[in-house]
């Protein structure tokens, strides 16, 4: 349907029915088949989609994420339901459950993903603020009652993956990125050689049409052999570092963290906070100031680091603009934002929708219909219009808002789409893709 005979009334209507049907009650799964549990940085974006209809239900999203967080501080990347038949590798399968740091009555994986949730709190907090009443009072007290435990992610994050101090985030697998096979880490996957994995049956490739969509086996022993790694030293943070085979520095998770101190340093203020806010602040500058200086001046991207091969990894991913979701330096942001818009990026003249691939179409990497490896993926679309808009540029904003809103009048709430095409990918109904829609719609 074109966005001209679809009413803005019947997408935000759609957005809501996907949020509703991915609801079990105090969590919301990713999407209804391919992703049965709740995941870390799918439910902020849940979350701010939320917030446009039902603040209270916002909040209990949050809630439930945190109360996940390990005693380290640590927020798991996926909180599992009771049913874990239907994803894998499940909780059994993670081998958490003699995890020391794992919370009683939990049930989680092992890892972490990009901490977008500060961001999300805050878009709750406007929405709360513009309905009144008691929605204001309930997101207040939530930010009241919560604040420490964002802080102590966030210390985490700063101090056991950023051990050294130069403003960037330290992962050890893929999917912490949350960018799972993208090109990015294609070498230090080359790198990792695993030992015996157990069998294993995926369930992944039976819930999307073409399973060259997905990342293929060699992939996912690879994959399990990092998890059964962690798994072997209990997934202590330290004892991780020592054994783990896959030591990167990711620059996009990097440049979210500063985004987010910033916006937790505010929230920290108006508690009254004024120390840790201080200390926030602080973290932004490190974690902005450590993206920027991945920026490869002949590319004008940024670039993530391999710590076990030494090296610089250069690919033309959509990761490579960081900066943008940073902030700061103003000739930087202003030229990301020309390349951005240029036509390897946005501008590109092959593309369905004016949109930034996962991967450039320019690159030999690219691959249209695979997963991370080119494919636009909706919800990332929305935290470029969101850090446009913090940095007063409304121009980029609405024109990503304008695209986004055209390509999803599909009403499919596709998990990622193919940038050649337009055409719908992987899961149908997935969470954050709706609650993207109903943030653009506002
Ligand atoms: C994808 O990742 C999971 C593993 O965490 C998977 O493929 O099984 C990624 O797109 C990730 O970014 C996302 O959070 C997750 C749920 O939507 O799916």
């Amino acid at each position: 349907m074109s966005p001209e005979t679809l009413s803005t009334e019947q997408l935000r209507a759609s957005a809501i029915e996907v949020l509703r049907l991915n609801d079990l009650g105090t969590m919301t799964t990713a999407a209804p088949n391919l992703y049965p549990h709740m995941w870390s940085w799918d439910a902020a974006f849940v979350a701010i989609g939320l917030a446009r209809f039902d603040v209270p239900r916002a909040i209990t999203e949050l809630r439930t994420l945190l109360a996940a967080q390990w005693t380290t501080g640590m927020i798991p990347h996926i909180v599992f339901t009771d049913d874990d038949t239907g994803y894998f590798p499940g909780f059994e399968r993670w081998g958490t459950a003699g995890a020391a740091a794992l919370p009683a009555g939990i049930k989680s994986s092992g890892i972490c993903q990009p901490p977008v949730h500060a961001i999300a709190l805050l878009h709750i907090l406007d929405r709360a603020r513009e309905n009144g009443g008691s929605d204001r009072e309930a997101a207040e007290s939530f930010l009241a009652e919560s604040f420490d435990g964002w802080l102590a992610w966030h210390r985490w994050l700063a101090t056991v993956r950023d051990p050294d101090r130069v403003g960037l985030v330290e992962i050890h697998h893929g999917w912490e990125s949350g960018f799972d096979n993208s090109p990015r880490w294609d070498g230090p996957y080359s790198r990792v050689v695993p030992g015996a994995v157990e069998p294993f049956t995926r369930r992944d490739t039976q819930h999307v049409t073409d399973a060259s969509e997905r990342p293929d086996d060699e992939e996912y022993t690879k994959y399990l052999w990092l998890v059964q790694q962690m798994a072997s030293v209990g997934f202590e943070d330290r004892a991780v570092q020592e054994v783990i085979g896959f030591r990167v520095r990711d620059v996009f998770f990097s440049g979210i963290l500063a985004a987010s101190s910033d916006v937790l340093a505010g929230l920290g203020e108006e508690l009254g906070r004024h120390d840790e806010a201080a200390e926030l602040r602080q973290l932004a500058v490190r974690f902005r100031d450590g993206v920027a200086s991945t920026v490869d001046p002949g590319t004008g991207l940024a670039r993530d680091y391999d710590v076990l091969a030494e090296e610089w990894i250069s690919t033309d991913t959509v990761s490579g603009f960081a900066p943008l979701v940073a902030g700061g330096d103003r000739i930087l942001l202003d030229r990301q934002r020309q390349l951005l818009r240029g036509p390897q990026w946005m501008g590109h003249p092959d593309l369905r929708f004016p949109l930034p691939p996962s991967t450039s179409p320019t690159s030999p990497a690219f691959r249209p219909r695979t997963y991370w490896r080119g494919p636009v993926w909706p919800f990332l679309n929305l935290l470029f219009g969101w850090a446009s808009m913090r940095d007063g540029q409304e121009a980029l904003s609405s024109e990503l808002r304008s695209a986004s809103l055209e390509q999803l009048s599909d009403l499919k709430f596709a998990e990622y789409y193919d940038p050649l095409t337009g055409r719908p990918l992987g899961s149908f109904a997935q969470a954050w893709t709706a609650a993207a829609a109903l943030e653009w719609i506002g």
